[in-house]
């Protein structure tokens, strides 16, 4: 008896640490699955193209492409594949750079002037009487890309007869940027703590910096800032340095750049100068010869991110310097070693009484064509900050001299953290297609980013990331499509985001139509459904304060007036809204003529932003015939309807989803669900006491009183 209890324990813990790793596995592969095909045709479909893998070159980067495919080919084909080292069979995936090929291999590539440096191309030739594939770019990271793009054609079921795939990215610098602190805590992180375990550096390499690596180089990413914009100077002492090191080793071979935040103040923290004002000399020296040090460590180090006079950190205004003074500075210091400085333009100044949209563009936009070759201004994707939705930032637009690189947040601040399930890469398109006019119609944000626009070579895309230690990276499963998207879209700007949803479904969980339609549709509509259970008509900023989780529209004892939900909503007795129009902050006038046309009168203003241009009464006619209440109290419940859809569609897909993904979605649904309805009630029941009117019909009644809401407290929600 004893004996049997003892078993059934050691049997019951052995399965429940192979469940845990099964789980582990799937969660935590992302979108490189690689699961075997089932389908027979489609097997030896494959493999009437595909027979051997020849790897031309034996640079690192060459190693991990060629790992890289035999595991793929392997794991989805069923059969074992070699790399070789020579060309000895028909059908072989061959894979070099350009200096690697034969001259009758480049005649049969053709011109390599299609590509750029980072580029690639993959085609099917006739060589010697045989069809061999060969994957080829200028560099070896190219061929790495390429690699993982042909890998996707044969994750999502697409043909590899007679290839000819000719692709660059079309921006320069595709970086995620960390909000980690040195202590591992992470800034707005919802997935856990930060991979970077800087303890344990430089001697202990974590598998985890290997995959996270890989994962980024799947799609295209190429650089990574390890560090919280909110800096630490600690990071650029020589004890940090040397484990920053090591991350950049592991992360070299997979083309990506170690970036770092530099605090501002740091000649004064760690440089024991007495000022940190860029028109000393000493200050610029202090940098020139920090710069010295760091290239001497990590040659190819990309560069710094700088978050200035924002939000209580230092900078040049501390001592009666500009923007330009303090970029450019630090600009010198790196330009010696080709690197790069990304200042942002997130500024808005508790001093200044003017609407806090019109804030960066009234600072920035004067500075245009002074800064530095080597300097990019990041700017946010909205003038205010990562709401669900915001108009495009009109700073973008407004630069032509200067290059502007965007800012999106991958990690959900303000869209419910990593419990909701919201597909960002649908908001992130529909910011890179809205027309700034800059040079006429169709001059898109995509445009002005990638350089087309103003012929700038410095080009780029940052995403606050949303990766921590959780198991599953992202803390929500479908959180990981959002990393996935932000890469793809740093890549091509103009990609759409219904590809990117089809993509990572087909190569995260099944081929399956029948499980990639509805989810496909879902994906797509979650972000509205976000939208409207929280700021459906342009509202924007009514989160509780803080920490940004769940509403808090009534929020007004904060001491700058732009820390509170009522600077932003303004409702009262006669409507609701921000008049930025004419007749308020103007802020309208900031965008070239025709889209200050559009936004500026109520008759143009697409309803989805009306709330965040004008002020309007509650009785206003939407287009649809309500009232702007019925209209706003509609909306709400449409988010929550939407997020009942999505509760449906999902638990339909059971059978197409391992069981831990399965439940793990189902539950984080569930919450949405609850949270959705949480934000419904409290909005409405807030702004009713305003519009003082009844609920129309159709829109559930609250369960829980105004005062039940407010009382709600979070002290320890996580991020803040
Ligand atoms: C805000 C965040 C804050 C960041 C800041 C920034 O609440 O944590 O430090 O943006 O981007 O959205 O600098």
């Amino acid at each position: 008896m004893r004996y049997q209890k003892k078993y059934l324990f050691i049997l019951s813990v052995f399965l429940l640490l192979f469940s845990f790793k099964t789980m582990a596995q799937k969660d935590y592969k992302l979108w490189l699955q690689y699961d075997k095909k089932t389908d027979a045709e489609l097997v030896s479909k494959y493999l009437s193209n595909v027979q051997g893998i020849v790897s031309l070159g034996n640079a690192e980067t060459s190693k991990i492409a060629s790992n890289e495919l035999q595991l793929g080919l392997q794991n989805m084909l069923g059969k074992k594949f070699e790399i070789k080292a020579k060309i000895d069979l028909d059908k072989t995936v061959i894979i070099g750079s350009k200096a690697l090929l034969s001259a009758e291999i480049q005649k049969e590539i053709g011109n390599f002037d299609q590509i750029n440096e980072e580029g690639f191309i993959i085609k099917t030739i006739f060589l010697k009487g045989k069809n061999q594939i060969v994957i080829t770019g200028k560099k070896e990271v190219g061929v790495l890309y390429g690699v993982y793009n042909f890998l996707r054609l044969i994750q999502t079921n697409k043909n590899i007869k007679n290839l000819n795939i000719v692709d660059s990215p079309k921006t320069n610098i595709r970086i995620l940027n960390h909000w980690d602190n040195l202590d591992r805590t992470v800034e707005r992180g919802y997935a856990g703590f930060s991979l970077w375990n800087w303890q344990k550096l430089p001697d202990f390499i974590d598998q985890r910096y290997i995959d996270y690596a890989r994962a980024n180089a799947s799609i295209g990413i190429n650089g990574t800032v390890l560090t919280n914009v909110n800096a630490n100077a600690l990071i650029l002492t020589s004890q940090y340095l040397e484990k920053v090191e090591a991350l950049a080793n592991v992360f070299r071979p997979y083309g990506i750049k170690v970036y770092l935040t530099a605090r501002f103040s740091a000649p004064i923290e760690i440089g024991g100068l007495k000022t940190a004002d860029p028109k000393d000399a000493d200050v610029a020296n202090w940098w020139k010869n920090k710069a010295k040090e760091i290239y001497k460590r990590i040659p190819d180090f990309g560069g710094f991110l700088v978050k200035a006079n924002s939000e209580g950190q230092p900078g040049p205004q501390n001592y009666g310097r500009d923007h330009v003074d303090g970029a450019n500075m630090l600009a010198d210091a790196v330009a010696p070693f080709g690197g790069v400085i990304m200042w942002r333009a997130f500024v808005y100044s508790e001093h200044d009484a003017n609407d806090r949209a019109k804030q960066a563009y009234a600072e920035f936009v004067t500075y245009d064509g002074k800064f530095k070759d080597n300097v990019i201004v990041q700017v946010k994707n909205g003038a205010i900050d990562f709401q669900p939705r915001e108009p495009f930032h009109p700073m973008f637009g407004a630069m032509p001299k200067t290059p502007l690189m965007m800012e999106f947040q991958i990690t959900q601040e303000y869209l419910g953290f990593s419990t909701h399930l919201v597909f960002l890469p649908k908001l992130f398109q529909e910011v890179l297609a809205s027309d700034t006019y800059q040079k006429g119609k169709g001059t898109t944000v995509a445009k002005v980013i990638d350089g087309s626009l103003t012929k700038t070579k410095l080009t780029g895309i940052a995403g606050v990331s949303n990766i921590g230690n959780d198991l599953n990276w992202t803390g929500h499963p479908f959180a990981q499509a959002n990393w996935y998207g932000f890469g793809r879209l740093a890549w091509n700007p103009e990609l759409d985001s219904e590809v990117i949803a089809d993509e990572w479904l087909r190569c995260t969980f099944s081929n399956d139509e029948n499980f990639i339609k509805p989810v496909a549709a879902m994906m797509i509509e979650s972000r509205e459904a976000v939208v409207n259970y929280m700021t459906p008509l342009g509202l924007h900023h009514i989160m509780d304060t803080g920490h940004h989780y769940g509403p808090g529209p009534w929020v007004s004892n904060l001491s700058r007036p732009e820390w509170n939900p009522v600077y932003y909503h303004k409702a009262d007795k006669n409507g609701i809204g921000f008049d930025r129009s004419k007749t308020g902050t103007n802020a309208t006038a900031q965008y070239a003529p025709e889209v200050a046309k559009i936004f500026s009168t109520l008759e143009t203003c697409p309803e989805k932003d009306l709330l965040w241009f004008h002020h309007v009464s509650w009785d206003y006619k939407l287009k649809n015939g309500q009232t702007l209440w019925n209209g706003l109290a509609l909306k709400y419940q449409e988010g929550v309807n939407q997020v009942k859809n999505m509760q449906d569609v999902w638990n339909k897909s059971a059978k197409y989803v391992d069981e831990d993904r399965f439940k793990e979605v189902q539950m984080l649904l569930e919450i949405q669900y609850k949270e959705a309805k949480w934000w419904r009630d409290a909005c409405l029941l807030y702004f009713q006491q305003y519009s003082g009117k009844e609920l129309p019909a159709g829109v559930e009644k609250p369960t829980q009183t105004l005062d039940y809401f407010q009382s709600l407290k979070f002290p320890f929600a996580p991020g803040n």
